[in-house]
């Protein structure tokens, strides 16, 4: 049977600095993706690649005393050396400096300027170099700024090529209202819808004051615009221009995955682009969103950016992976700290996942010498756990093809611990003593060894590397790269009579320094004297501007078990949700806090408090034995300076 097409694209990185873990992310999900879809028997073709014109990357060369092509090589070959230790598994790497795309962007260009929707005329107006994109006075932040990165813009006059996108308006508003599917999280399609309808105007399509670019074809002093170029990548490697049956294959695109900051530029300058060459919309655009450290987007110019290689190699590609995939829900910011990656790897990889390996291996060895032997007959127990294997492969698959990562590896989790309990339920060392109870035995090592491959299968997405491990350590025969989820929808896949492999470990567990895992101080209280003397030291406004104050709303209160002070909250910022603790459980009742707007600090190292990660802290006054929450009549997500 002719397997489904399935074409999933990463944004194309800007060489114009070295990529950090938000890059990593964004590329690990679209390969987790890619990855689930293979194993789902689906024809997938993964695209990433490398945006390599402009003027931010001719201004960075010369900088550094290189041509741009030089600047650019050396820094792909380190994008490309990432994906490699990164396990990603893409099909093609587009280069917007390879021939092969060259042609397909001026052919692009050509089509629409005789069609007429390309015209010359003359720009004048405001540029944004480091985010390569044009506003207008009333699109600017407060300060007179690009409202997307917040820096200076430039104005710009010169002779220009524009493309006619307010002549597509309409149509795209009425694609994006009709096919509630194509721009998702819903948040961000209400946004693009905003935006169109607060008017379209031309696109500026082409530069002359730099030449580092892609040439019009017709007029080679003029130089594309890089985003017009940028967004053709999707079209180059599939075979447009010249592989029909390829091309026809794959297009449209299933997903483009991207952050949330240029799902304008892929919901509506893209879909101009293609309406004008009459080429069918791509099915989904998926902004996701930014990974945080320490309350702020990771770049280079705040100086917080987190080493992807340099956490590869201390912790593993797939703990990594991991950590990313299950830490973070797909839409929404989170935030990176070492100690959250710490904890994930201690109790699910070492502890639980690792813990379930290594304890049936060792029993297989220790009670039947290392080998299945056929089960017969089923206990009341042993049905349950493969009813809920079963379960959590339907629960998967459906997860996966809604593109929620992380409720999907969730569910694996929870049966992992299933797994574990059902080792202490059936306790085999009790069996093994029983000679009677041979049969018995065995039909729980062969549940626990099918489990384990059931688990391999599911978490290959996610640790390609640790899921393959794990079936070789089961002795598994068959090729683990051509296996596919039709072997795991039924139970019983696992030979009768295996042979196990000796168990290896899968993580070690990560030593924590003490304080790394001390509570916050909302626990402990500073000295009296040391608070008073801060209380007099005087700060600058610099200081003081360091810490983000926001309302935030407060959707869930629980009590921390075995507590009396501590609360878990979970609390909406306006773009994202997060959990904190806080100790004020003697002063609130948890249902009298769901539905407060509070104020939060949001950029204070996360810290863990009894197990729990908290990502903040919410203020409040005290006075004697009392105390209240500051508590402020404003929308949710207002500073607070
Ligand atoms: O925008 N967390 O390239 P880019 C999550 N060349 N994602 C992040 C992130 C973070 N901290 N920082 C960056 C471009 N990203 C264009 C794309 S596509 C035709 C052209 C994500 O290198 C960001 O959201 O600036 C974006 O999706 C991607 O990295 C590429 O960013």
């Amino acid at each position: 049977m002719e397997k489904k097409p399935f074409y999933i694209t990463t944004p194309i990185y800007y060489p114009s600095a070295k990529l950090h873990i938000g890059h990593a992310y964004c590329t690990t999900i679209a390969d987790a993706i890619a990855r689930f879809k293979r194993l789902a028997g689906y024809d997938v073709f993964f695209l990433t690649g490398s945006d390599e014109h402009g003027q931010k990357i001719q201004q960075t060369a010369e900088g550094a005393g290189v041509t741009p092509i030089q600047y650019v090589d050396k820094i792909v070959a380190g994008f490309r050396n990432l994906w490699k230790e990164l396990h990603i598994s893409h099909d093609d790497f587009i280069r917007t400096t390879e021939e092969r795309h060259q042609r397909v962007v001026q052919e692009i260009f050509r089509r629409i300027y005789e069609k007429g929707d390309i015209y010359k005329g003359s720009y004048k107006g405001l540029y944004c170099t480091p985010c390569e994109s044009y506003w207008t006075e009333h699109q600017l932040d407060e300060n007179g700024c690009c409202p997307d990165c917040h820096r200076p813009v430039q104005e710009v006059s010169e002779e220009a090529y524009f493309f006619k996108m307010s002549k597509y308006a309409d149509k795209v508003l009425a694609y994006i209202e009709e096919n509630p599917e194509f721009i998702q999280p819903v948040s961000r399609r209400n946004e693009m819808i905003n935006f169109i309808k607060q008017g379209l105007e031309d696109l500026c399509i082409s530069r002359t004051s730099f030449d580092w670019g892609i040439p019009v074809p017709t007029d080679p002093k003029h130089v594309i615009y890089v985003w017009f170029d940028a967004l053709s990548n999707y079209l180059t490697p599939i075979g447009f221009l010249d592989d029909e049956a390829k091309f026809g294959k794959y297009w449209p695109a299933d997903v483009h995955l991207v952050g949330k900051e240029i799902v304008r530029f892929h919901s509506i300058i893209w879909p101009c682009i293609l309406m004008a060459l009459d080429l069918p919309l791509p099915k989904k655009v998926y902004g996701h969103g930014w990974l945080i450290v320490d309350g702020d987007k990771m770049s280079k110019s705040k100086g917080n950016v987190v080493d992807p290689l340099a956490l590869i190699e201390e912790f593993s590609a797939d703990a990594i992976r991991y950590f990313l995939l299950r830490e973070i829900n797909l839409g929404q910011d989170g935030n990176f700290s070492r100690d959250a990656l710490i904890t994930r790897i201690n109790s699910d990889l070492a502890n639980d996942l690792g813990n379930l390996l290594h304890r049936t291996l060792n029993m297989i060895g220790k009670f039947q010498g290392g080998s299945l032997l056929p089960p017969a007959g089923e206990s009341a127990v042993d049905a349950s756990l493969k009813a809920d294997a079963m379960d959590t492969v339907k629960a998967y698959e459906e997860e996966m093809e809604a593109m929620q990562l992380s409720s999907a590896i969730k569910k694996v989790w929870a049966f992992v611990s299933r797994a574990n309990k059902y080792i202490d339920e059936t306790a085999p060392w009790v069996l093994a003593k029983d000679p009677g109870k041979k049969q018995e035995l065995a039909n729980t090592m062969y549940h626990l060894a099918e489990s384990l491959r059931i688990i391999s299968v599911l978490i290959s997405p996610y640790m390609p590397v640790t899921a393959e491990r794990i079936w070789k350590q089961l002795g598994l025969s068959e090729d683990f790269s051509k296996v596919q989820l039709s072997d795991i929808r039924e139970w019983g896949g696992t030979p009768g009579d295996l042979k196990v492999g000796l168990p290896e470990q899968l993580f070690p567990r990560i030593e924590v320094e003490k304080d790394e895992a001390a509570p916050v101080k909302q626990e402990k209280p500073a000295k009296k004297e040391k608070q008073g003397k801060a209380e007099h030291e005087e700060i600058t406004i610099e200081d003081f501007s360091k810490i983000h104050l926001r309302v935030v709303r407060v959707l869930a209160a629980e009590p921390v078990p075995k507590t009396e002070k501590l609360l878990k909250l979970t609390v909406d910022l306006g773009d994202e949700q997060r959990e904190i603790v806080s100790g004020i459980a003697q002063h609130y009742a948890p249902e009298d806090l769901v539905g407060k707007n509070v104020v939060m600090v949001i950029n204070l190292k996360p810290a863990k408090i009894r197990g729990i990660v908290s990502h903040g802290m919410v203020l409040a006054a005290s006075h004697g034995d009392g105390m209240k929450l500051l508590s402020v009549d404003m929308p949710v997500g207002s500073r607070v300076r």
